[in-house]
């Protein structure tokens, strides 16, 4: 069987991405659509040999839809989502509009790809540095338990899109060139402050809420709990921007429920779970990078170190490509589980 596709944001960092995976994983296609913002409407794209031209995003462009690939940003996916559903899709939403809804599915397909099953029209794709870590947290708490995650991020510009990617390469070539930098949009656009990316690093991804923390900090605690559904697990979070353009890279101490485990136990567990690959040899200097990750779809995992003081404690390094992994690559892998399980019925 064949689906009729739309992708909603086709002109994006992830919407590329989307495109390529499609293609890559062979997923079923009978028609395509592609939509975007009326800015960037008639736009032409090659896919599998054929031109299509994007079309602006309406109501009536999800008529005989099956399923809709959402990454255009919150206020897209609010607005048009549930118009998506109505005709008869269904939609996996790139966005945070609707994750932390009780009655939306927060899917990474290693870890909770049943909780598809209780869709009603919209499944959520997480936040890309939630998804890759989770993959791993996943792994762990379901051999040990797992009871506090402490996280702090090394996050690529390509996460805060096509923009952000374009003012690291302007502004690092104009700090080589001994010229002025601008500073229009990290680290939030939109925010009244703009600091340089280039040569430096931003401790602000999204924006501040009344608790201190950022929403890119509070999405990796809420999804987190959420997706392993454990409400008592204890998560906090530090989010940093640096400038590098793809992969997400994460520090991560865990303390797991069982005692006296080694390094070795963690390791052997991650070595053996769906979507993880572990680089980690110390003797050899191997480990993963923002860049030997980048262009590749699974989690990485290295550096895994027991905890000096406390047993229960590790320290773990997760890698992932956030426009794969962490986007484009989970989106479609949540279609595949969707159509290859009969879960596309609401
Ligand atoms: C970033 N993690 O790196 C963000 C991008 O909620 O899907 C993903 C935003 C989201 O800026």
């Amino acid at each position: 069987q064949k689906y009729n596709v739309a992708i909603v944001g086709a002109t994006g960092a992830v919407g590329e991405k989307l495109l390529e995976t499609l293609d890559k994983k062979q997923f079923p296609i009978n028609q395509l659509l592609l939509l975007s913002s009326k800015r960037s409407a008639g736009t032409e794209i090659e896919f599998q040999g054929k031109t299509y031209t994007v079309q602006e995003a309406k109501p009536e462009s999800f008529e005989g839809i099956d399923i809709a690939l959402f990454s255009a940003g919150g206020s897209v996916s609010k607005k048009l989502a549930p118009e998506a559903v109505k005709r008869g899709a269904v939609v996996i939403d790139n966005t945070s509009a609707y994750r932390m809804d009780p009655e939306v599915p927060l899917v990474v397909p290693e870890v909770n790809a049943t909780d598809i099953q209780n869709h009603k029209g919209i499944i959520a794709n997480p936040n890309c540095s939630t998804i890759q870590m989770v993959v791993a947290l996943n792994a762990l708490k379901e051999k040990y338990g797992l009871s506090r995650v402490v996280v702090s991020t090394y996050q690529a510009v390509s996460g805060a899109g096509n923009e952000a990617i374009d003012e690291l390469r302007e502004q690092s070539k104009a700090v080589l060139n001994g010229q002025d930098m601008e500073c229009n949009i990290l680290p939030v656009s939109g925010e009244k402050e703009h600091y340089p990316i280039a040569f430096n690093a931003l401790p602000q991804i999204d924006v501040f809420q009344e608790n201190g923390y950022t929403f890119e900090e509070m999405k990796m605690i809420n999804e987190t709990k959420k997706i392993l559904h454990d409400e008592t697990l204890k998560v906090a979070a530090t989010c940093v921007r640096l400038p590098f353009f793809t992969s997400h890279a994460e520090s991560v101490y865990v303390e797991v429920e069982e005692a006296g485990l080694s390094a070795a136990d963690v390791k052997e567990i991650l070595n053996s779970a769906p979507g993880i690959v572990l680089q980690d040899d110390p003797e050899n200097q191997i480990y993963p990078t923002p860049l030997s990750a980048e262009g590749k779809s699974d989690v990485f995992v290295g550096r895994v170190r027991k905890d000096l003081d406390n047993d229960k404690g590790f320290h773990l390094w997760i890698v992932s490509d956030n426009l794969l992994k962490g986007a484009a690559w989970n989106s479609v892998q949540i279609a595949e589980s969707t159509v290859q399980n009969n879960w596309l019925q609401k």
